[in-house]
Order: C-alpha cells, then structure tokens, then sequence
C-alpha cells in the first residue's frame, strides 16, 4: 500500500527558483526540482476504505484561493545535529486554516491525530554528516531567499512509492479551492 499524504505542489517557476538556491553542502541529497512540495498532512499508510474516505471527506473541503510566496531556509531539528534543509513560506495563515480544515475531515474519519504540529515548509534537502560551517553558511546566504508570489489554486493527495534508496511522488487527486 502506497503512503499517502495531502500537498500543495509549486508552480514551475517557484520549483526553477528553489533549485538554484539548491547547493554548496557536503552530505546533502538534494531534493529533486519536480518533487519540491508543501506538505499539508502526512498520513501514512491507509487502507483503502479509509483513502477512499479521505478523498471524498478532501473534496468537500473549502476554502478561498490565497497567494503564497516561499521565503527564507532554515533546518530541522531547529536544535542539535541538522537533518534536513527547508525553505519557508511568507504567510503562513492560509495554509493553517486549510490545514485545519483539512484535520477536521481527518478526524471525523477517524485518521490519528498527527504526532508533529504543522510547520509549513518545503523541504530542500536531507543531510548526513553534513558540516555545520557549510550548513550555517548555506542558512546565511539563503536567509532572504523570496520567490515569486503565486496563486494557491489546488491541493493534492499524493502518493509516495519507495524505489531503490529514494521515492517517487504521484498525484492520486486533486482538489480545488473555491
Ligand atoms: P518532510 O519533507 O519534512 O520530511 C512525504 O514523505 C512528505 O510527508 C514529506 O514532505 C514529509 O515531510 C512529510 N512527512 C510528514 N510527516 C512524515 C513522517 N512521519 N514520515 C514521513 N514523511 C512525513
């Protein structure tokens, strides 16, 4: 059964911009430009009754189209050895209300609760024994890092179907804002 879970996925130009900025860190495994997302909800394996539940519970979900920008990089864990590189948003509160209608759907079905709170971020790059200079250096050079802003007109519910060592992601629905 594939993994699932619910994203917004960037326009080509966001995607283009993210994939310059993407470099300079010894032991990092850059993420692939056509695999930059914004993760709304991580779900994990469902069976299929409860994917189908999701899908539809999604489909009723509204709310306005918003404009969103990526702006600034930072890590996680944001404290101790860093494991992962990620670039901001510039307002994050569209997203927290679309995640938050999002968990009611979630929770009506029954999905458990999610074990992280949401930090809107799109992930760059996962680290391993990555030297903190080279890190704290990319952190610095990036720091104002702004795309262009761009108008939020979809989510999806995304597959992930790991492959040898990495993972491919595919689009199972989407789901338009009004
Ligand atoms: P990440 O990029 O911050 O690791 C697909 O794996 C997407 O789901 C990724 O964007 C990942 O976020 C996110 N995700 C959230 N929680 C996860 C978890 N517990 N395991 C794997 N991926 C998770």
């Amino acid at each position: 059964m594939p993994r699932l879970f619910i994203a917004i996925n960037l326009p080509e130009v966001v995607a283009d911009h993210l994939a310059l900025v993407q470099g300079g860190v010894p032991g990092a495994r850059w993420e692939a430009r056509d695999k930059l997302h914004l993760t709304l909800r991580f779900l994990g394996e469902l069976d299929g009754g409860t994917a189908r539940a999701v899908a539809e519970g999604l489909a009723a979900v509204t709310q306005p189209r918003f404009e969103l920008g990526v702006r600034g990089v930072g890590h996680f864990p944001p404290r101790g050895e860093p494991r992962s590189l990620w670039a901001g948003v510039d307002d994050p509160t569209p997203l927290h209300a679309l995640h938050d209608r999002i968990e009611r759907v979630l929770i009506r079905i029954g999905v458990p609760a999610d074990t992280r709170k949401f930090a809107p971020h799109v992930t760059l790059a996962r680290l391993r024994d990555a030297p903190r200079g080279r890190v704290l250096a990319f952190l610095e050079h990036h720091a104002l890092l702004e795309t262009a802003r761009f108008e939020v007109v979809d989510f999806a519910l995304m597959s992930s179907v790991r492959t040898a060592g990495s993972s491919s992601y595919r689009v199972e629905q989407r789901f338009p804002l009004t």
